[in-house]
């Protein structure tokens, strides 16, 4: 299939600066090999971005602009039968993203690879930081502004697998728990294998769907080989369980519908070596994706 490469320079939905150059500088590493075609967006350098603790809704309307618009232009290219590949920014990107995708594709599942599972709402999120609120907005567990600019489905909850998380606020667990999501965590990784897991997740997600969107946020890998993300969290996997989640990915194409790369941070990075890693687990997925046969829709399991 022809791709698109979506660049969603964003960094509205997180409390620290950096995550919103992180599309410019791997487009520029990806420039080097990639043949296909690439949007850019940028969040406006004028805003000026809420950084106070107790507020809620930190850039709200930033970023639901920003979403929006992400949004419109993902839809149309969709459409026109590019296979999307977003590149951000931070997590709150993925609200516009996938929700694209859902809007053409209609029934869609969803797997969710993050050390976090932004399963948070505006009642419970203790930063405000609107990236944390990201995967409730998509399943339509509640944050309906979030998502104001779309009017399709949403992506079901049964149809919903998070991969990696070991980190959630006391009252998220209670949201996670209420939603039905499948969560398999780092522990769960490490005893029953990338394979396994995997397996189980594709089938959950894909049961009854035209496929699957893919959601890759960086901070699953552990810290010390990927630092340069805006919210660590240690005992992560290691870069090569990472490639191998991704492995695993490109060779289930065939149920792929889009794929996303996000959080990477450049000002946090040490050394370039969060960048490399981002680097490779997206020159696979391009691969994979031009290879991609677009017949090869399907509704399986
Ligand atoms: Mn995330």
């Amino acid at each position: 299939m022809r791709t698109m490469i979506f660049g969603a320079g964003t960094d509205l939905g997180v409390n620290m600066d950096g995550a919103s150059l992180g599309p410019v500088q791997l487009m520029n590493d990806i420039k080097s090999f990639y043949k296909g075609e690439a949007m850019m967006f940028q969040q406006d350098k004028d805003i000026i971005k809420s950084r106070n603790l107790s507020d809620r809704k930190k850039n709200e309307y930033e970023v639901e602009n920003f979403n929006s618009n992400l949004y419109k232009n993902m839809v149309d290219k969709i459409k026109e039968e590019y296979f999307p590949i977003m590149i951000g920014g931070d997590h709150s990107a993925t609200i516009a993203s996938a929700l694209a995708v859902t809007k053409v594709n209609i029934d869609v599942g969803i797997i969710w690879i993050d050390a976090h599972t932004d399963y948070n709402t505006f009642e419970t999120t203790v930063t405000g930081n609107i990236h944390g609120l990201s995967l409730a907005a998509i399943n339509g567990y509640k944050n309906s502004e979030l998502r104001y600019f779309h009017d399709g489905k949403i992506i079901q909850t049964s149809r919903t697998v998070i991969i990696g998380a070991r980190s959630m606020d006391e009252s998220e667990k209670d949201n996670v728990r209420y939603s039905g999501v499948t969560v398999f965590t780092a522990k769960d990784i490490h005893e029953k294998g990338i394979n396994a897991i995997m397996d189980e997740a594709f089938k959950i997600a894909g049961y009854r769907t035209k496929g699957i969107y893919i959601s890759y946020d960086l901070d699953i890998i552990d810290p010390d080989t990927a630092p340069g993300v805006s919210v660590p969290e240690f005992d992560g996997i290691t870069e090569d369980e990472a490639m191998q989640i991704n492995g695993y990915i490109i060779n289930h194409m065939k149920d792929v519908l889009a794929y996303d790369l996000v959080e990477f941070n450049p000002l946090r990075d040490v050394n370039r070596k969060t960048e490399q890693i981002a680097l490779n687990l997206v020159a696979q997925v391009i691969r994979a994706a031009e290879n991609k046969k677009k017949w090869e829709y399907k509704i399986t399991y």
